[in-house]
């Protein structure tokens, strides 16, 4: 489905001057996510970086009702702000089409809210919940997360003479949220606007929970320079590290398959979060992360397959 198309008039709603690092990923995603709709929008928001450069008192960068809650409840707060909507509606004291979005980063969804976050659509709430997905906890220094990827350098995962970074693969969010059956399900990242806001808007459109997981850059926590935030997200779908895919009511799309999937190292090389990998004595470890994201790939074909099944 195309965006809906935007004129230069319309307001923005989320405005320049907040402090998020240049070149950081969730700002474009913000970008993505308004111009994907044309209906009031309200936005309830975990704790992180977003949040916390975005709504320095007295001062914010939104232009839409926002609300924070604590790291750990997002989903469950906007599923009680969505809960008392259709109350007002049903009593005839409020007729917009109103929009509720989540939003939380990684440890916010894949750890400290994930029971949140499946409750929320196991109660079939008609909202969207957006992952900004930095693979870490950026705003507290660095720390891993389960979204955090094998072999990352993290402050808490560091990488030394005995352990080479993070020692375990990433969870497989997404596949957990298709595993709630809800209507639709995606993964995107910055770099593929089109895909975005496609992806944005078919949520908008559909009734019931709506989960989309957003590979989100962070020039810190990866290391690389601000000027390389397209890039790296891009390669991450190159090298099928980061599919683009979509599940609407259980069938598999996958979005982009690139003719040729490049080899992890081009990712790798461009981050210093993985500079210690790219030593011989590491090789390896590469290895095993390439294994892994090839097993991922198969896998997603085979459900792609299965579920297209006539
Ligand atoms: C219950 C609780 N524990 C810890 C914190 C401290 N804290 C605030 S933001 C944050 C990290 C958030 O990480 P993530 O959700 O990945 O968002 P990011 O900062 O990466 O954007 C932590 C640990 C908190 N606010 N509340
Ligand atoms: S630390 Fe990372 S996620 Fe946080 S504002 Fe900077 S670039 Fe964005
Ligand atoms: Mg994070």
């Amino acid at each position: 489905m195309a965006a809906p198309k935007q004129s230069a008039k319309e307001p923005v709603k989320f405005i320049g001057g907040h402090r998020a690092c240049a070149g950081c990923g969730f700002p474009i995603l913000l970008k993505q996510m308004f111009s994907s709709t044309k209906d009031p929008v309200v936005i309830v928001s975990a704790t992180g970086c977003l949040e916390v450069t975005s709504t320095i008192f007295p001062f914010s960068a939104w232009k839409v009702p926002f609300m924070h809650n604590a790291f750990e409840n997002s989903a469950a707060t906007c599923s009680g702000v969505e809960g008392a909507y259709r109350s007002l509606k049903k009593q005839g004291k409020e007729n917009q089409n109103i929009k509720f979005v989540a939003i939380g980063g990684d440890g916010g969804t894949y750890d400290i809210g994930l029971q949140s976050l499946s409750g929320a659509m196991e109660r079939r709430h008609d909202m969207l919940y957006i992952t900004y997905n930095n693979e870490a906890y950026m705003n507290t220094g660095i720390q891993r997360s389960s979204a955090t990827i094998m072999g990352a350098h993290t402050t808490t995962s560091p990488a030394g003479k005995v352990v080479h970074g993070k020692t375990q693969n990433s969870k497989n969010l997404t596949e957990i949220l298709v595993a709630h059956e809800i209507p639709y399900v995606a993964q995107t990242t910055v770099a593929f606007w089109q895909d975005a806001t496609s992806k944005f808007s078919k949520a908008f459109s559909i009734e019931g929970p709506k989960f989309i997981n957003a590979l989100s850059p962070c020039v810190p926590g990866w290391g690389y320079h601000m000027s390389q935030t397209v890039k790296v997200s891009k390669m991450a779908v190159e090298t099928n590290l980061w599919p683009l895919y979509e599940v609407e009511n259980g069938v598999y799309k996958i979005n982009y398959k690139p003719k040729e999937r490049m080899g992890i190292e081009e990712y790798l090389k461009l981050q210093a979060r993985f500079a210690h990998l790219l030593k011989p004595e590491n090789k390896e470890i590469v290895e095993n992360i390439q294994k892994f994201i090839d097993w991922r790939w198969e896998q997603l074909l085979k459900k792609e397959e299965m579920t297209n099944k006539k």
